[in-house]
């Protein structure tokens, strides 16, 4: 490797002499983002609920009440929206803490469009 040829932007000899210069293309992409949601069943308390949504994902009072009142009335609501790993630990930690409580609250993710 040259190491008087700068590197990025790309550089190509072309026949020899003239050089073309390229802009490198972008190294990042930005990641796939996944929406937790819960999904409304008939059993767990709506006070679980919000303190679940407090708890999990560090909402106040009301915009946790306002989730939880969205699920139990449409029968499923959006938590948040995080890269997968975000995602996948949120919805574990929901899990266990239902059913540590006895309650069948379900919680998922889906990759956001
Ligand atoms: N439907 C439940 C009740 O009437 C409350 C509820 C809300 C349950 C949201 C789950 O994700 C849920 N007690």
């Amino acid at each position: 490797m040259d190491p008087d040829q700068p590197q990025n932007p790309d550089v190509r000899h072309d026949s020899g002499h003239s050089l073309v210069v390229e802009e490198a293309s972008p190294r990042l992409k930005r990641p796939p983002l996944f929406q937790v949601l819960l999904l409304n069943d008939d059993f767990t308390p709506m006070e679980f609920v919000v303190d679940v949504l407090e708890r999990v994902f560090g909402m106040d009072r009301v915009k946790a009440t306002r989730v939880m009142l969205e699920v139990h009335t449409k029968g499923r609501g959006v938590c948040g929206v995080f890269t997968f790993e975000i995602a996948e630990t949120k919805v574990a930690q929901v899990t266990a803490y239902s059913r540590q409580h006895q309650h069948p609250l379900l919680c998922t993710m889906e990759e956001a469009s």
